[in-house]
């Protein structure tokens, strides 16, 4: 085992898939978790192979307490000195006005972005209280600061995330945990096909003519946020294309 432990939910893609390989890269131990067990398996394989770290593979969905605690139950105590928790697991589903929204996306939105993620803090924060150290980064969303046309209940979700994060920074401020929120704009990764339930053309018209962030960009962003001296907290950060200025400017070719 390492002495650096990274927790990353939602590890089977994207961001999260992008921030364990980085941590990886650079000596963690990596918990991956997701609810695709074929890939958390296909990764574990892959991160313990490139870069010779232990890897902890938690298969579970954020939205299910039960679930949540008994996978954090499970984790051995040589994995409980964790150094990062990234709460990432989070998802978009549909972009319909108010009156035409589906109560089922409103749900899935609800219960992975703001509970699961609530599920997973209330879980493994006390885990960091009694370490003495830790710190939670949270993948919250340009979406978390302004809303947009269609973008409601997700907008709503990601400023729940800007909120719990300033909360949590206060509540764990006495037990030497950092608390972190990176907001980004557009970045390519399953998003947008998961958003419009498995449609790649609408997803990668969503991407048309511009540059959109990478999730290796999110992952040096997290990367560095967790590598900052003791004394030093990064609150907040927004990240976006060089082409995107807010969420619905953009220029492209
Ligand atoms: P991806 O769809 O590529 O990845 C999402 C990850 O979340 C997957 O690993 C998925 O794993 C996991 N996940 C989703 N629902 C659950 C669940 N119920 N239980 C456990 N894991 C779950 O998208 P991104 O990488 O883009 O998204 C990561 C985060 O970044 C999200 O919180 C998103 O809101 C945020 N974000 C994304 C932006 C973008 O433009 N892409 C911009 C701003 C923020 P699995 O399906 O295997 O469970
Ligand atoms: C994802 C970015 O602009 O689709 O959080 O809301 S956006």
């Amino acid at each position: 085992m390492n002495h650096k432990i990274a927790f990353i939910t939602g590890a089977t893609s994207g961001i999260g898939k992008a921030s364990a390989e980085l941590f990886a890269k650079n000596g963690y131990d990596i918990i991956i978790t997701g609810r695709r067990k074929e890939r958390l398996d296909e990764f574990s394989a892959q991160l313990k192979s490139a870069y010779k770290v232990d890897v902890l593979s938690l298969n579970f969905d954020v939205r299910s307490l039960k679930e949540v605690e008994a996978a954090i139950n499970s984790i051995p105590d040589n994995w409980k000195k964790i150094t990062v928790l990234l709460n990432n697991a989070g998802l978009a589903a549909g972009l319909n006005t108010i009156q035409d929204g589906l109560v089922d996306d409103w749900e899935r939105m609800i219960d992975t972005n703001i509970k699961g993620l609530l599920y997973m803090t209330r879980n493994l924060a006390p885990i960091m209280i009694q370490n003495g150290f830790g710190h939670i980064i949270n993948i919250g969303s340009i979406a978390g600061k302004e809303v947009y046309a269609n973008g409601n209940v997700y907008c709503a979700t990601k400023h729940a995330v800007d909120a719990l994060n300033k909360g949590m920074r206060i509540d764990l401020l006495p037990h030497n945990i950092k608390v972190t929120a990176i907001n980004p704009g557009m970045v390519e990764t399953e998003f947008s096909v998961v958003r419009f339930a498995g449609d790649e053309d609408r997803a990668k018209s969503v991407y048309k003519g511009l540059q959109p962030l990478l999730p290796e960009d999110i992952a040096e962003t997290v990367y560095w946020v967790a590598s900052r001296p003791a004394h030093v907290n990064i609150n907040d950060i927004i990240i976006m294309p060089t082409v995107q200025g807010n969420s619905t400017t953009t220029i492209r070719k």
